[in-house]
This record gives structure tokens, C-alpha cells and sequence, in this order.
């Protein structure tokens, strides 16, 4: 049996031999599992195992994931065994959040992300941690306080807390999360932000200093989106980040890698901006997670659900194909499994431009069955040479 910090070190191999052994029986007979839609796919169970995404994914040298938001995992059993069958490592859409996490001063919410870590465990997933800092989670009670050094202290203190809590058990933390804004036109591009304002511009040194003394273990991960694009936008933001990690590890501030979102809009160009970018990172000995991936159709403008599906599906490609090819690039996540799930049709869905239709931008379609999404995602694995 091998310790917590032994499976973490060894990665998802462990994981996914159990899991293609299993699934070898179940496709006993099948179709040659390379093939693109096979035919015999009549329910997600038909691609567990070697077919899965996590096995696609681990043949070439990657771990594929996704977010969950845990209730859900906790009452539908059906989505669980689909959770446990695709992926190589899950991460908690909210429950780590501060404004989940800590709901009061003197209350620390682990239950939901704890089971989490024990389900992902008892189906040799690996778990990752989101997030320690981000200007959108902040609690009332905390923005409340008048004082900005016992500000610092609660921040230090939160984040001492919880990374010593999963000490030696996550395999990387999303530390700091979307600290970069233009728009705000402060020094370095940085957000303008409750955490900016009260522990100081310092405060994402401070932040990953603070995650490493107390596990020395996680991968620390930098965390943004908006650099995904061919795009004049993306561009300014993805020399900003860059700049602001060169920073870091000139003050030898313990940074280990980079999140790239990856909320993509259907139709969009995804090319070599992208793939300098994680190129960069490469250059400076940093991993590269895709930790958000999904697409949005917002702009697409035809209600056709196969022409909606294909361009969502193309985009997927065309964003990996970019990526994909450098040895950096360790994990890719999408942002939940299912349709079902997906916060693209969430609570309000304000954001969503076309109100009258549902969102299809994950690998599952509601019903728990593959999408055109799923076959973009293992092809581009299988394109991928092994890292
Ligand atoms: O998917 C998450 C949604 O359920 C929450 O309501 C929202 C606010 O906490 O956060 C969503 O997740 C975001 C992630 O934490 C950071 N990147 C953007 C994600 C989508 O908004």
C-alpha cells in the first residue's frame, strides 16, 4: 500500500493501470479503442478504462481532470462513477474558496473539500487545491475589519491554516488567482483588489511564501485567464503575467507553475500567442496546468446543435494543438464533466449572451453521454508526442 505522499509522487500511473485493468474486462470484444467515435458507445460506461479520457490523457504524458462542485458529487453516484472512470485528478469549483472555506473568523468548512480528498482517493484520483487567494472571494467579516496589519495576519494565518491542513495530500495549489487586470492601471498591470489594498502590492510574494513554508510538497500554480487568444487583449495580459513571474523568481518567491484557464469562446483564434506563452514558462523550468477548460458558443449564431457542436469541438482542437506540443504542459482540466454542471448555465447565468439556449461546452452532454468535445480532447492527447 502506498503512503499519500508516495501515490502523489507517483503520479496517476498507479491510478491509471487500475483503471485500464478494470476497463479491459468491461471491453472485452469492443471496437479498437484509438478509433475516434466508436461505434459501440451507447452510455459513458462504454468508455471507461483505456478508452477513457484519463487513459488517453496519461499515454502522453498527461493528467486529465476535472472540476466538481462537491454536493453534486455527493448525491448522484452515477456522476461519481463517471468522475472516478475519466479523470487522473479533480479540483473543488468553490469549496476551497475563502468565502466558502471560511464562512466565519473562527470557522474552517473542511467537510466537503475532505471528502473530496477521500473520494479522489479511494478512486486513485489526485486532488488539486483552488483557491488560497482571489479577489472575488472575500467574506464580509473580513472586509469588515478596519485594520490592515490584522488584515495581513488573517491572510497569513488562512493560508498557514489550510495548506498545512492538506500538507503532503495536494498535488498543487492555485495560490494566487486572476491578479492581473490592465484596466485597473496599477503598477505591473496587478487587479486592484481587497487583498492588493489591505496586505499590500507585495501580497502574492507574501502569498506563495506563506503555501510553501507550510507544504512543502504542492506544485504553487499562478492562476489567470484572458491569455488564451490570438488577441491584442490577451497579449498585453500575457506579458504582464510573465513579467510579474519573471519578478518572482528573480526574488526567489516559490512559484512552480502556471494556470492557463482556458475559458475559450467558440470560433475564436487560439494559436501562437498561447503557445509562446507556455514556451516562456518552459524556458523558466515552470509546469504549465490547463485548469479551466471549456467553450463557450456565445457568438456562434446559428441554433443548429451539430454546427453549434462542430465549432465547439474545433476550438478545442485548435487550442490544444497549440498547447499540447510543449513538454511543459502537465495537466489539463476542464471547468466540471457534464453539461449538467457546467457554470456556463449556472445559477443567474447573467453571463450568458444567448439566454434562450443551454450552453454544450464540456466533454459530457447532460445526459451524461460523449460529446464532440470528449473526441476532440482524447484525439488531441493522442496527437500530443509523449512529453
Ligand atoms: O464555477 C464557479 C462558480 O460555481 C462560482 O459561482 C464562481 C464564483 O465563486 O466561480 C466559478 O469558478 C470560477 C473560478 O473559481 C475562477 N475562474 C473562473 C471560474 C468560472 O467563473
Amino acid at each position: 500500500m502506498l503512503s499519500r505522499r508516495e501515490f502523489i509522487a507517483k503520479g496517476t500511473e498507479t491510478a491509471v493501470s487500475i483503471a485500464t485493468a478494470a476497463g479491459a474486462g468491461l471491453l472485452a470484444g469492443c471496437a479498437n479503442s484509438a478509433t475516434s467515435h466508436p461505434p459501440m458507445v451507447s452510455s459513458f460506461r462504454d468508455l471507461a478504462g483505456s478508452r477513457s479520457l484519463r487513459a488517453h490523457a496519461h499515454r502522453h504524458g498527461l493528467i486529465y481532470g476535472s472540476a466538481v462542485v462537491i454536493p453534486i458529487v455527493q448525491k448522484n453516484t452515477d456522476f461519481a462513477d463517471l468522475l472516478s472512470e475519466q479523470c487522473g485528478i479533480l479540483v473543488p469549483s468553490n469549496e476551497l474558496k475563502w468565502v466558502a472555506l471560511r464562512p466565519s473568523r473562527d470557522t474552517f468548512n473542511f467537510g466537503p473539500p475532505d471528502f473530496l480528498y477521500d473520494f479522489a482517493q479511494r478512486n486513485h484520483m489526485l486532488m488539486r487545491g483552488h483557491n488560497l487567494c482571489w479577489h472575488e472571494s472575500v467574506p464580509t467579516w473580513i472586509r469588515k475589519i478596519d485594520n490592515k496589519d490584522e488584515i495581513k495576519q488573517l491572510f497569513v494565518d488562512h493560508i498557514t491554516t489550510v495548506c498545512k491542513h492538506y500538507a503532503g495530500k495536494l498535488q498543487s495549489w492555485d495560490v494566487v488567482n486572476e491578479a492581473i487586470d490592465p484596466n485597473d492601471k496599477l503598477p505591473g498591470g496587478l487587479r486592484k483588489s481587497f487583498w492588493y489594498d489591505n496586505v499590500g502590492p507585495d501580497y502574492i510574494d507574501l502569498a506563495f511564501q506563506t503555501a510553501r513554508t507550510a507544504d512543502p510538497n504542492a506544485k504553487l500554480t499562478y492562476n489567470d485567464y484572458g491569455v488564451e487568444g490570438d488577441n491584442d487583449g490577451d497579449a498585453v495580459k500575457r506579458r504582464l503575467i510573465l513579467e510579474m513571474v519573471k519578478g518572482m523568481k528573480s526574488r526567489g518567491v516559490p512559484i512552480d507553475a502556471i494556470g492557463i484557464q482556458s475559458h475559450l469562446n467558440a470560433g475564436e483564434k487560439y494559436g501562437q500567442g498561447v503557445a509562446d506563452f507556455i514556451e516562456a514558462f518552459h524556458q523558466m523550468g515552470l509546469e504549465v496546468y490547463l485548469t479551466e477548460l471549456d467553450v463557450n458558443d456565445d457568438a456562434t449564431v446559428s441554433n443548429d446543435l451539430a454546427g453549434r457542436d462542430a465549432i465547439i469541438a474545433k476550438t478545442y482542437t485548435e487550442f490544444l494543438q497549440a498547447a499540447l506540443p510543449n513538454p511543459a504542459v502537465k495537466q489539463v482540466l476542464t471547468w466540471d464533466l457534464s453539461d449538467r454542471f457546467t457554470w456556463l448555465n449556472g445559477l443567474g447565468s447573467h453571463r450568458r449572451k444567448q439566454p434562450n439556449r443551454l450552453e454544450r461546452p464540456l466533454p459530457f452532454d447532460a445526459d451524461f453521454k460523449p460529446t464532440d468535445c470528449f473526441y476532440a480532447l482524447r484525439d488531441s492527447f493522442d496527437h500530443r508526442k509523449r512529453a
